[in-house]
């Protein structure tokens, strides 16, 4: 047995989330106050749209054995079920979170956002967020951190990108649950529209926000500059004036 909430806490709990869910994601709707990840609660025979979340992860992950914190009942932590068709790269799918993830926070804040590739959202050159797709079984399981309310001291302190919530953007502290139901509704859409279409459908909300566009960059032990993120999701890099398309992998950045 869990311990109840304290009465008029701010929560994730399902009688409080699901009357806010407008379109197919979030049923069903699974929710456990702690858990090891959100990764944790899905199957790979659970239906498309699937949801899980959670106050706080023990063993929350990003990605390349790395970890995610944040303490508990502060963050956004939620993961859904994907069964994408066989003729998209799902290695993609991180990407449409990302854009998704970007659009909530946009909302929300009234800033603007960009994406680091391949998997970060970034406002003023803090990561907020993080998305992280792992493959189960033929399905993809796409697990989102957005940090909304910690404070300063309640972030990692020494991340590169250097990490943010958007608390210590705004100073304001924000329920969750209409936060949670809007980016679930920003990721429903622009799925089926990369369903449709593939990045090339979310290239207008994509393009404009690729914050490695023109940086310094490192990858691997390759310096060059970044030329853009292309329409299958791949970095193209200039190293030593030749083009080069990265499918994976860790970037580091000048400034
Ligand atoms: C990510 O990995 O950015 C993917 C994070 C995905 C987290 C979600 S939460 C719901 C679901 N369930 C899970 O268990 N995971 C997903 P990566 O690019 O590897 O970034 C990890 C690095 O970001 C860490 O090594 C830290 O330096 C930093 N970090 C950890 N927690 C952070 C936070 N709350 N905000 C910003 N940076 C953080």
């Amino acid at each position: 047995m869990e311990a109840a909430e304290p009465v008029g806490a701010e929560t994730l709990a399902p009688g409080v989330v699901e009357p806010l869910l407008r379109g197919r994601f979030g049923r069903p709707y699974r929710y456990q106050q702690r858990v090891e990840s959100t990764q944790a609660l899905l199957a790979a025979d659970d239906p498309e749209g699937a949801v899980a979340a959670c106050e706080e992860q023990t063993a929350g992950r990003g990605r390349l054995g790395r970890s995610w914190e944040a303490p508990f009942g502060t963050a956004i932590l939620v993961s859904v079920l994907l069964r994408p068709p066989a003729e998209r790269r799902a290695q993609e799918l991180s990407l449409v979170g990302g854009v998704a993830t970007a659009l909530a926070a946009e909302r929300a804040l009234g800033l603007s956002s960009q994406i680091k590739w391949p998997n970060d959202v970034l406002v003023d050159r803090r990561k907020v967020a993080g998305v992280l797709a792992e493959a189960r079984d033929g399905a993809v399981l796409l697990g989102i951190g957005l940090n909304v309310n910690q404070k300063r001291e309640e972030l990692p302190p020494s991340g590169m990108p250097p990490a943010a919530s958007l608390r210590t953007l705004d100073s304001v502290v924000r329920d969750r649950a209409p936060l949670l139901a809007e980016l679930l509704e920003a990721l429903e859409i622009a799925y089926e529209h990369w369903r449709e279409g593939g990045l090339d459908a979310l290239y207008t909300e994509l393009g404009p926000r690729d914050f490695l566009r023109n940086r310094r960059i490192t990858v691997g032990d390759e310096t060059g500059t970044a030329i853009a993120i292309d329409r299958s999701g791949r970095l193209e890099v200039e190293v030593a004036g030749e083009r080069r398309f990265v499918e994976s992998g860790e970037v580091r950045y000048e400034r």
